[in-house]
């Protein structure tokens, strides 16, 4: 079977790391009797976190690996240590790509910049160590709290590519090959229809302004592709997006055919898409101008659909220029900042509506001076949870037996020892 290289849309299942547990753990160090507790907190479980990233096209990775799963927290130590986070699960997706749940559809959120980071499955929060637990009156709590859960969810990714410019045209039009004449974009060209068989993205590089832009090329579209026909309609979401539509029409108008009847089916097929795809900027391309006969098919076709077609061919690189400068002016692609940051450098936020399960169940308040409220058992007063069956908490250690030494006392201690001695 052929690998795949093209996915738009595929499942993921992500589960982050469960929190770390709390510890209870107890100060023991020579001369210091009763250390008291200081069992820290567990760390917090990873997170399975999407980010965004220009040079990566499709979501072939999320495809063949469509289980993520981050590391647990560690646990909690003594001597007040927290336990090690769990690290971060990053999946580097397209720019583009939309979130939804798998089950609902609801649409979750959406990876839009490079480097920008959606966290999807929220890592469960550390347990509280039994450090947390102490008070005058309960001055060697045995209580810890279980690290929580990490989020377990099931995604749809569905890409839209961000292109900023998207050619739309026949099989055969010459799509191909003017992305190839403008970027540094390889994609296949050949005498045959549907050469071109998924989205293709390259980019128009621009070194005197320092900036670039992408352009989308896509399958061929025919007659009645909103009915299914062809393969092009389907991959017209990689081009909804995009700031200017290219439509190219061959004007060698091989096998008899009318450019303007071309024309005027590719307009039928972005409505029959989306209405709002006509009222975008768009640049009509008249390809293939150095075979015979495409001049007087030019004149005919201006004359028919009313437009001003820029002048292309591939063959004898011209009109290539005056294209990318009609597209730059629509287009207004920005100048790149010099310290791109890589990606994955940037803070992460999460995807609005993810992680509810996870907020909804917010971490126990602090149990401190809770013990004053009247008629409560103790289990409620210090949130106990520890279970039976977990290692006992350690007996507190006595004062050294060492004679030489002196006992560790407050200065205001010695002052009231002195007084009633008197
Ligand atoms: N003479 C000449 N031939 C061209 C020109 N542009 C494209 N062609 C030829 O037209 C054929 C189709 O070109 P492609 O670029 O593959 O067309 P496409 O629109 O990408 O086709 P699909 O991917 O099938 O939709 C190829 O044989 C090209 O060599 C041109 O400017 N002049
Ligand atoms: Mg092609």
């Amino acid at each position: 079977m052929k690998a795949r290289t093209f996915v738009d849309s595929t499942v993921l299942h992500a589960v982050a790391g469960k929190g770390g547990d709390g510890s209870h753990s107890f100060r023991h160090e020579k001369f210091v009797p009763f250390g008291g507790p200081d069992g820290g907190d567990g760390g917090r479980g990873g997170h399975v976190v999407l980010v965004g990233d220009e040079d990566t096209d499709s979501l072939v990775g999320v495809f063949y690996e469509p289980d993520r799963r981050a590391p647990d927290g560690g646990q909690g130590l003594g001597r007040y240590r927290h336990g090690a986070n769990g690290a971060d699960v990053e999946i580097r997706v397209p720019l583009g790509t939309v979130v939804s749940d798998a089950e609902t559809g609801r649409e979750l959120g959406e990876v839009l910049e490079h480097g920008q980071r959606l966290v999807v499955a929220r890592g469960g929060d550390g347990g509280a160590g039994n450090v947390h637990f102490k008070s005058s009156t309960h001055q060697a709590p045995e209580e810890w709290k279980p690290g929580k859960p990490g989020e377990d969810v099931r995604l749809r990714l569905d890409l839209k590519s961000l292109a900023d410019a998207g050619l739309v045209g026949f099989p055969s039009a010459g799509k191909s090959s003017i992305l190839r004449a403008i970027t540094r974009a390889r994609p296949k060209v050949a005498a045959y229809p549907f050469t071109t068989l998924h989205p293709i993205l390259g980019t128009v590089m621009l070194p005197e302004t320092f900036s670039s832009f992408r352009v989308a090329d896509i399958p061929g579209i025919i007659e009645g592709a909103h009915e299914g026909a062809g393969l092009g309609f389907e991959f017209m979401r990689h081009i909804e997006r995009a700031k200017a539509l290219v439509l190219v029409v061959d004007m060698a108008a091989v096998d008899g055919r009318d450019p303007a009847e071309d024309y005027r089916t590719l307009l039928r097929e972005l409505e029959a898409r989306d209405p709002a795809l006509l009222e975008r900027p768009r640049l009509v391309v008249a390809a293939k101008m150095d075979l015979p006969g495409a001049k007087e098919r030019l004149r005919e076709f201006r004359k028919e659909t009313g437009t001003a077609p820029i002048e292309v061919s591939v063959e004898d690189r011209t009109g290539l220029d005056r294209l990318v400068a009609r597209l730059v002016r629509i287009v207004r692609p920005q100048p790149r900042t010099a310290g791109r940051l890589p990606v994955g450098a940037e803070g992460g936020a999460a995807a609005p509506g993810l992680g509810e399960a996870a907020r909804g169940a917010a971490p126990a308040p602090r149990r401190r001076g809770a013990g004053r409220g009247a008629g409560r058992s103790r289990a409620e007063k210090t949130g106990r949870e520890s279970e039976p069956g977990r290692t006992p908490p350690r007996p507190i250690e006595g004062r050294g037996e060492n004679p030489g030494a002196t006992d560790v006392v407050s200065a205001e201690t010695q002052r009231f020892a002195t007084f009633f001695k008197r």
